[in-house]
């Protein structure tokens, strides 16, 4: 497979509530959708995660730009991909970039992508997959009170979905969780700090034992793994690391000095399904749980979570609920729906492109930039 072209467009997507963590709001997914045409005629797409701002990560949609169409879009333009082997591979094309996983991702997903549209294979079976169906989780905001807290979750509950994950911060965080708690005492439930806590937090964390959460995830720090190593040994709560882990280097670390006992898959996060699948293969031999995550991805990026999420590793819910949770119209169609509550199904999809509707594609669109192979 020659790549002939590679363009990117910026999308912004109104959600329909704003999402609060506890590094501030987001009222829109804005992402950049990039879209691989081959010489013969195949179409691929991919979905950078990145945000506005750089309070995730320190991405952006604009250094991702810059970074896509300046180095990463020139690396990989006129290499042939032949194989499954040649996709996992662009990774190595790209390790001498450093960091921008979420920009680095964006175009080796659209590269697989294209070469599942051209091969006519599902991006599922290129990557390994087995499972044809997977259960999901919601991720619930910060909610301005308790009483709009409960009736969201009962909301969700009643919906289906396999797990709720609380975003928390201090100051709303021990209480909302004992009340949800209190309601339903069986449903399975996790936090995420977003990095908010630090390790002279331990006795109030160690407070959420009696809470009965599956899992909290990134406590603490977004670049640290020694003080969650540390706060680990204080809790039993087991620790989900998320923001920590860029690579399967990283993770190797991370499990080594018993910093989280479960692990967070964001494929963007990490750099592309390579990475994606360097990762996954070490958490099955450590036999250390791992669940794919979500960044309100539009539903070009959530077909590709989907996809990811059929392989065997993911043993635990994810963050990849249906497009309705986030949008009025996704940039898909049919929109990512439930196959039955709390399950989605893993279509035989060779490829988005036949799912994505230009025409709302067209009308998300905020800037559009062509970047055509120098071959
Ligand atoms: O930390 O997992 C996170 C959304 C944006 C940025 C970070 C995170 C999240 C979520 C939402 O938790 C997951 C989703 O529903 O896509
Ligand atoms: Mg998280």
């Amino acid at each position: 497979m020659q790549i002939a072209s590679v363009s990117l467009q910026r999308v912004r997507l109104p959600l329909k509530e704003p999402f609060v963590t506890s590094f501030g709001i987001e009222d829109a997914r804005e992402g950049i959708i990039v879209t691989v045409r081959t010489v013969r005629g195949g179409i691929g797409y991919g979905e950078c995660v990145a945000s506005m701002e750089p309070l995730y990560s320190e991405e952006t949609n604009a250094t991702a730009w810059h970074m896509l169409r300046d180095f990463f879009i020139p690396a990989l333009q006129s290499h042939a991909y032949n194989s499954v082997q040649d996709l996992r591979d662009i990774r190595l094309k790209l390790a001498h970039f450093k960091r921008n996983k979420m920009a680095k991702a964006a175009i080796e997903m659209a590269i697989w992508d294209a070469y599942a549209n051209e091969s006519a294979t599902p991006i599922a079976t290129l990557l390994g997959g087995t499972r044809t169906e997977i259960p999901v989780g919601i991720s619930i905001g910060i909610q301005p009170n308790l009483d709009t807290l409960i009736e969201r979750v009962g909301y969700y509950v009643s919906q289906g979905f396999a797990r709720v994950k609380l975003k928390v911060r201090p100051g709303f965080d021990f209480e909302p969780l004992r009340v949800i708690r209190e309601s339903f005492p069986d449903m399975p439930l996790m936090a995420d700090a977003n990095s908010a806590y630090c390790l002279k937090d331990v006795r109030h964390l160690k407070k959420w034992d009696a809470l009965n959460l599956m899992m909290i995830e990134q406590p603490l720090a977004h670049d640290d793994i020694m003080d969650h190593a540390k706060l680990q040994a204080e809790l039993a709560t087991p620790i989900c690391l998320d923001e920590s882990i860029n690579s399967a280097e990283d993770l190797r670390k991370a499990l080594e000095i018993g910093a989280c006992r479960i692990v967070n898959l964001k494929v963007g996060r990490v750099g592309g399904f390579g990475e994606a699948l360097a990762i996954h293969d070490r958490c099955r031999e450590a036999g250390v749980d791992m669940w794919c995550g979500g960044m309100l991805e539009s539903g070009i990026g959530r077909l590709h979570n989907v996809a990811l999420t059929a392989l065997p590793g993911f043993t635990l819910p994810g963050d990849t609920a249906p497009s309705a949770r986030y949008f009025e119209e996704d940039l898909i169609q049919p929109a990512v729906t439930f196959l039955r509550p709390g399950v989605l199904a893993v279509e035989p999809l060779s490829g988005v492109a036949s799912r994505v509707d230009q025409e709302r594609l067209e009308k998300y669109t905020i800037q559009v930039a062509e970047v055509v192979s120098a071959r």
